[in-house]
């Protein structure tokens, strides 16, 4: 017998619905949709239900709610806080199966497609069509596009296009009472009463299950070109940043990482060490224009030269991701050493030097066998905390850096959401008044607290 007694009442009403081979229920069928890809998140599904339409979605939500059973919303599973693991009791609602992409419509610059969708399939439509999809991030290959409106994923390009919530001109949900919310005609003028679209962007799945989505879409930017900066530390590689937006109109992401970053990324990839001597600081700058990039940045470089210790820059597609490898390759290096503890966090950009600096001593004063690694994108203060050592149900680390953030006026979620990896730490950068306002929209919209209860509000 399980450890969760499965109800074969609930198994059989929704085979009904979806489709027996649709309703896992078998251990090992289940498994891949248990666990996240940080290794610090798992669980046991009651069983997975994987709908391949909006109205399934709806079937599926209303027999679960007859029995109060709660759901796990669930897209490419590529979260980090845990949001779309099973917690027990739960079934899990896969969306992949919601994976049709409709044609580029090019007057209005706009795709719609299913939650399924993942995002490099919806960049390289776009990009067929002379347009792009400027979210991006290195998980673009299984990242649906129901996850990243359910948590309005920033990415390395949000310095200069925003984050998700800005490309969504409308979307389809299915509420907890199993109606469907529908708002697809992509009007961009559209101030008829509340902006629903809004609030479910970044909601993770707690106040509905976004089904369908249309997106917006910029026109694609061909020229790229990409560099690789060293620096004696991050103070030094503002100095960049600065010159990039004074006289870079292409500049468009700046991402960093730190010399025990550089290290691991070597060892674990085989790749070779950039430049002949290892650094403090490292930046990955991307430009992007209609033409050629390359004297711009090169441009912006020589401004920042007294800080600039070592650089180099490719405009060839395989040479501008070999300099993006150093840093897009964090997470899987960071996974192949241990579980670690990932605290995605912002903070006021002037602030990041000293959060980093007290984050450090803080953690390795606690934790002495502590490993701690900050990456993450320069330009929005968004630092990616990330510390081996601790077990992984351990919440000492955690608790001392977010606490940390709070005291420099950050939040404990950038980019990532709050899941279960951080419900406990909401009121360190919400207030109550927004926690109550919080509370009473869930209530309002889900009261029988059936989409993923215990993310976002414990
Ligand atoms: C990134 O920017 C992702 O690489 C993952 O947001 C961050 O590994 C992390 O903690
Ligand atoms: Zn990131």
């Amino acid at each position: 017998m399980s450890q969760i007694e499965l109800d074969q009442g609930l198994a059989d009403e929704l085979a009904e619905a979806i489709g027996a081979e649709h309703v896992l229920v078998d251990p090992d069928l289940r498994a891949g949709f248990e666990h996240d890809l940080t290794g610090r998140f798992d669980g046991q599904a009651l069983l997975v239900a994987r709908p391949a339409t909006s109205d399934e979605v709806s079937r599926v939500v209303r027999l679960c709610g007859k029995r109060g059973v709660p759901i796990a919303v669930q897209g490419g599973n590529t979260g980090m806080v845990g949001g779309a693991i099973p917690r027990p009791g739960e079934v899990v609602l896969s969306l992949v199966r919601l994976d049709d992409l409709g044609p580029v419509d090019t007057l209005a610059q706009q795709v719609e497609c299913g939650a399924g969708v993942t995002l490099e399939r919806v960049q390289e439509r776009a990009r067929e069509a002379g347009l792009d999809f400027p979210v991006d991030f290195a998980a673009r290959g299984s990242a649906t596009i129901g996850g990243l409106i359910a948590t309005n994923a920033g990415g390395s390009l949000a310095a200069r296009y925003g984050m998700t919530r800005a490309w969504v001109a409308g979307l389809e949900a299915v509420l907890a009472d199993g109606s469907i919310m529908r708002r697809l005609r992509g009007l961009l003028k559209d101030n008829a009463g509340y902006d629903l679209t809004g609030l479910l962007v970044g909601s993770e799945g707690t106040l509905g299950i976004v089904t369908r989505a249309r997106l917006r879409l910029t026109p694609l930017l061909p020229a790229r070109a990409v560099g690789l900066f060293a620096f004696a530390s991050i103070e030094d590689a503002f100095a960049l940043l600065d010159a990039l937006r004074a006289r870079a109109p292409s500049f468009q992401a700046a991402d960093y990482l730190h010399r025990e970053g550089m290290e691991l990324v070597c060892t674990h990839r085989g790749f070779p060490q950039p430049f002949r001597e290892l650094h403090d600081t490292y930046v990955v700058v991307e430009c992007a224009g209609q033409d050629d990039p390359t004297d711009e940045l090169g441009e912006a470089a020589a401004l920042a030269e007294d800080a600039i210790l070592d650089s180099a820059i490719a405009t060839d597609a395989d040479g501008r991701r070999a300099l993006w490898a150093y840093r897009e390759s964090h997470n899987e290096s960071l996974s192949s050493r241990g579980v670690p503890h990932k605290m995605d966090v912002t903070v006021p950009l002037a602030s990041v030097p000293s959060f980093e600096r007290d984050v450090r001593s803080e953690v390795v004063a606690a934790l002495p066998d502590a490993e701690v690694f900050l990456y993450g994108h320069l330009g929005d203060g968004n630092v990616h905390v990330n510390v081996l050592g601790p077990p992984p149900d351990d919440r000492t680390v955690d608790d001392l850096v977010l606490r940390i953030v709070a005291h420099y006026g950050g939040s404990i979620s950038a980019e990532h959401g709050v899941g279960v990896a951080k419900a406990r730490w909401l009121s360190l950068t919400r207030d109550d008044a927004e926690i109550a306002m919080m509370r009473a929209i869930k209530r309002a919209l889900d009261p029988q607290s059936l989409l993923n209860p215990g993310r976002i509000l414990v």
